[in-house]
């Protein structure tokens, strides 16, 4: 703790408490925004005119939620989704964050930016108690997919993680991005997947327990925490959450990018009869893609891109290939896809008796 405020004392007495930095004044500022995940804000793929003061706002949110039917929580999250929304920059843009933290919330939050360089993200200099908001800007210097979560410290820091407090950043190279050959590679459209992990606590009849407030179950959460057995496992904040009439869409010949995020396990994604064409492994765009992945890698903590060109229409499963927590916790999504199917990829005789 003493190296703590030793830190953020000495950021203060570096003028970043109190003011921003002073931004360039021949900057151009521009507001992005935000949008409820799977979606991503409004962009341009390719920004070769010079860096830009992209400014982006959070509320954080403590509220019930319904994760699968019938089981409520109250939780924390940025913009009221789990995910967080994801925002879009491009290399050397400086990102403008107001967090605001509602007086009608109960506890401290703040924010760590993978993406960021410096007091912990973020984290040390952004702490806000009810009934205050901060401003945090960084500079985007590098390229990729990364996660941002709040971050208090100790206990707290896995307890509102596990709880929803996690979103994505994608810094674009400012000419977009490349395949594995170096050419540029466009994307029709994209989603951001942010898979969440919850360990909720169970009364002696086995039925999940109900809180008034995030802050009273705490120390029933941590308890669960740590035997690290999560009880769900689910894309967009819920079971379901990404399936059906929230099924992601797309037609035959568009190429989609999708952006998975995992603020603290592993995932495997496989999207059940495609392929991950391209996939920045690891998230940074200034890597080449690795090509042709049957399923690729998530490690916790970091967030992936990967693009897919759809060649057959159909409904798709986008899954963690942990069938497990797929299927029996909730980590499971649709993209239906239209348009022709092509029987040179694939055909069948229907099934006969032999
Ligand atoms: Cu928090």
């Amino acid at each position: 703790m003493k190296i703590l405020a030793t830190q953020i004392s000495l950021f203060c007495s570096l003028l970043l408490c109190g003011a921003l930095q002073a931004a360039d004044n021949n900057m151009v500022a521009i507001t992005q925004e935000l949008v409820p995940p799977p979606f991503l804000p409004h962009h341009e793929q390719v920004d070769n005119s010079a860096p830009k003061n992209i400014q982006v706002e959070l509320t954080i949110q403590e509220k019930e939620t319904e994760i699968a039917p019938g089981v409520k929580i109250m939780a924390p999250s940025y913009n009221g989704s789990v995910p967080g929304p994801i925002i879009v920059v491009h290399q050397n843009d400086y990102i403008q964050l107001t967090l605001i933290n509602p007086a009608t919330n109960s506890m401290i939050h703040n924010i760590d930016f993978h993406g960021s360089t410096g007091a912990l993200g973020g984290a040390a200099i952004t702490k806000v108690a009810p009934g205050q908001e901060v401003q945090l800007r960084f500079k985007a210097t590098k390229t990729g997919v990364f996660v941002y979560h709040c971050a208090p410290g100790g206990l707290m820091t896995p307890f509102h993680v596990t709880m929803g407090m996690s979103g994505a950043l994608m810094v674009l190279p400012r000419d977009g991005l490349k395949d594995e050959k170096g050419n540029s590679i466009k994307y029709d459209r994209a989603y951001y997947i942010g898979e969440q992990s919850y360990y909720l606590p169970k009364d002696e009849r086995g039925n999940y327990k109900h809180y008034d407030s995030v802050l009273a179950s705490l120390p029933d959460v941590l308890d669960v925490t740590k035997k690290l057995v999560p009880s769900y496992v689910v894309f967009n904040g819920k079971v379901g959450g990404l399936t059906g009439k929230s099924a992601m869409t797309a037609k035959v010949g568009e190429n989609v990018l999708f952006i998975h995020s995992q603020a603290n396990e592993d995932s495997r994604p496989h999207l059940i009869g495609g392929h991950g064409d391209l996939v920045w492994q690891g998230g940074s765009f200034d890597d080449k893609p690795i090509t042709n992945q049957e399923t690729w890698f998530v490690p916790g903590g970091t967030a992936v891109a990967a693009i897919y060109h759809f060649k057959q229409p159909g409904t798709y499963v986008y899954l963690n290939h942990n069938l497990i927590q797929a299927v029996q916790l909730g980590a499971l999504a649709h993209v239906q896809v239209d348009g022709a199917w092509d029987n040179d990829l694939m055909s069948a005789t229907p099934a006969r008796i032999h």
